[in-house]
């Protein structure tokens, strides 16, 4: 059995899509990263960057101590390896999947995640910091809709890469994409969202997070963005 330690957001629906695809079985341990959580030891235990998700599974391959695993690129890896699903044996189609789901950790995750806060988190409007991150952001999708120029997903079949990519890119409306531009990009997110392990996972959102969309509180946005330093 393997505990995911999830809250809904991009992040976190990227390990419930692979969990309803892949057919694991899976307990959601909620992080209410509003009401920090993240900051509790044991959870730092798990997640040493105060970050979901993080995942610790009690029955790992060859058996013996349950291994913890956090960083969402580092779990999709893993939950591939261990279920077989999602991460092509074929070379070629294998390190492009990995190639894409490394280039959403570290740019088109950040970089919306930055769009995000400064288009609405930011208690001032910066129009640089505005301007930079969508700027930047139109510059990502546009990588996105060239790769899935003639594809159906990024690398060979529905994969990992997929997975990490959709939430993110599922919420263009709110990082000022006009998802029209980016035709191919419209037309892979239609079909993801139409699979049905992608409505399981999305629904779970509202059970675990019924405020799930609404502006952050008070309390939430203390404890998401006037972080201390780990001592
Ligand atoms: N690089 C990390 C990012 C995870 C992340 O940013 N998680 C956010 C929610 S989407 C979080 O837990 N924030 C809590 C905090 O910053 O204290 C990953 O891909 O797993």
């Amino acid at each position: 059995m393997i505990d995911l330690y999830y809250w809904p957001t991009p992040n976190g629906h990227k390990i419930t899509l692979f969990l309803e695809e892949s057919g694991l079985p899976y307990t959601i341990r909620p992080i209410n990263i509003g009401a920090g959580d993240q900051f509790k030891p044991d959870f730092l235990k798990i997640s040493p960057n105060n970050k979901m998700p993080a995942i610790v599974d009690h029955a790992p391959a060859g058996g013996d101590e349950p291994i913890s695993v956090f960083e969402s690129g580092a779990i999709l890896l893993y939950l591939a390896g261990k279920s077989g699903q999602f991460l092509s044996s074929d070379p070629r189609i294998r390190i492009a999947t990995v190639e894409w789901l490394f280039w959403q950790t570290s740019g088109f995750g950040p970089m919306l995640g930055q769009n995000h806060h400064f288009n609405h988190y930011a208690p001032e409007k910066i129009p640089y910091a505005i301007a930079r991150y969508i700027n930047e952001s139109r510059r990502l999708y546009g990588v996105l809709n060239q790769r899935l120029a003639g594809r159906d997903f990024l690398a060979g079949d529905y994969s990992i890469a997929d997975m990490a990519c959709y939430p993110w890119a599922a919420l263009h409306d709110g990082q000022n994409i006009v998802i029209d531009d980016f035709p191919n990009v419209g037309r892979w997110l239609k079909t993801i969202a139409a699979r049905p392990a992608t409505q399981r996972a999305y629904a779970l959102a509202n059970d675990i997070n019924p405020e799930s969309g609404k502006p952050l509180s008070a309390e939430a946005r203390r404890h998401l963005f006037g972080q201390p330093e780990h001592k």
